[in-house]
């Protein structure tokens, strides 16, 4: 792009959207996608971003509220350093504040599309993707039934899911894996407990190893790494890291320790699209394989994550499903499944951009930054 562009400012749109049905894990019952969105405009032209904190701090720390507040406050304000509209420059410049991973995330990715949309730069090829599709995963909820549960795993491999991705709680983990094993065969199945479970319930946890699962994910606590690598002696099912992995470093020292054998890339955990890209690096150097997580993204973050999941060391199906999965009506031109696969988007930046009205009619907030320099 014309290295000359200039940030003039960030608006922030939060929308809120209904999802088709509600999303049960361990940390609670989701039924509406509280987003936020950024859309940034420089002088060459304008980027979209995601910020995937939810309405509430039940996953992670951050939460909507305050990744507004961090923001206005600070992150958009320390912008105003930016020389250019460079995408390498948005980390350096907003490292001196702490933490605020999923804030920050969403301001590269906006800057990021801007930059990539001036210059006619898909984001896959800007990431290094070698992938122009994607296999498709879906994370299914706890449900209040094994029927309920059996009839909705049903539906996603009829509707071509290559991968299925159970959520697990102490009371919903072995039961859960055995119907849909028994219902049907070997499709390749994984778990993830979100930090449900201690130490304390390796038996429990080791049941799971007679079901040939791809992995087990966060089943323990987010700092709890050591833990993890011990409860890993006792299990044959390779345990996957999601919470605990927020930098590349961080990625780098739970391989070391014992404690991963896979790893979960989500960009908003881990603060950026590029910091995702180098905690795939650092995976791929110590041949551990990772894929793409999701966090209900919307028709933005959805394509941002087919580009990411187009790595080469994405070596097993992401979760990366189609807008349906949770929204009757995305805010983008919705992504769709072909025969399980996801296609990378093409086009400039993310390659999909808000459809006007349906922004609008989701749009609960907005707010214009202008950024002085
Ligand atoms: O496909 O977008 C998706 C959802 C995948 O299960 C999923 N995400 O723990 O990985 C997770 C979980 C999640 C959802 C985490 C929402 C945080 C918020």
């Amino acid at each position: 792009m014309s290295v000359d562009a200039k940030l003039e400012g960030i608006e922030l749109i939060r929308v809120r959207m209904p999802l088709v049905s509600p999303f049960r894990t361990s940390f609670g019952t989701q039924t509406s996608k509280d987003a936020l969105l950024l859309r940034a405009v420089t002088s060459a032209a304008e980027g979209w971003g995601e910020c995937v904190a939810a309405q509430y701090p039940l996953y992670a720390s951050e939460y909507v509220d305050a990744a507004m507040t961090t923001l206005r406050d600070f992150l958009v304000p320390a912008l105003a350093d930016l020389a250019v509209v460079d995408v390498n420059l948005v980390g350096p410049v907003l490292e001196r504040y702490r933490g605020h991973r999923m804030s920050k995330a969403a301001l590269e990715m906006a800057l990021w599309d801007a930059e990539l949309r001036a210059a006619g730069t898909p984001m896959s090829r800007a990431l290094g993707a070698v992938a122009t599709a994607v296999p498709a995963g879906v994370s299914v909820g706890i449900m209040d039934t094994l029927d309920e549960l059996v009839a909705t795993v049903g539906g996603y491999l009829e509707e071509g899911y290559r991968r299925i991705k159970l959520k697990i709680e102490p009371g919903w983990d072995v039961a859960a894996v055995k119907v849909i094993r028994d219902e049907f065969g070997d499709v390749p199945l994984q778990v993830d407990a979100n930090t449900a479970y201690t130490l304390a319930d390796v038996d429990q946890l080791r049941k799971l190893d007679d079901f040939d699962l791809l992995l087990i994910e966060q089943p323990m606590a987010e700092e709890n790494v050591l833990g993890h690598a011990e409860l890993a002696r006792h299990l044959r099912t390779p345990i996957c890291l999601d919470e605990s992995i927020t930098s590349a470093r961080a990625a780098a020292d739970a391989i070391r320790a014992g404690a991963c054998r896979v790893v979960n890339i989500k960009a908003g955990r881990v603060g950026g699209y590029l910091e995702a890209r180098r905690v795939h690096d650092v995976c791929r150097a110590h041949d551990v394989p990772v894929w793409c997580g999701g966090m209900l993204e919307t028709g933005l973050g959805r394509a941002a994550n087919a580009a990411l999941a187009a790595l080469p060391g994405m070596l097993l199906p992401g979760d990366v499903s189609a807008s349906s999965r949770f929204y009757q009506r995305d805010i983008t031109e919705p992504l769709v499944l072909q025969d399980g696969f996801m296609a990378v988007p093409t086009g400039p930046g993310l390659g999909v951009t808000p459809i006007a009205e349906v922004l609008e009619a989701v749009t609960v907030h907005r707010e214009w930054l202008p950024v002085a320099s």
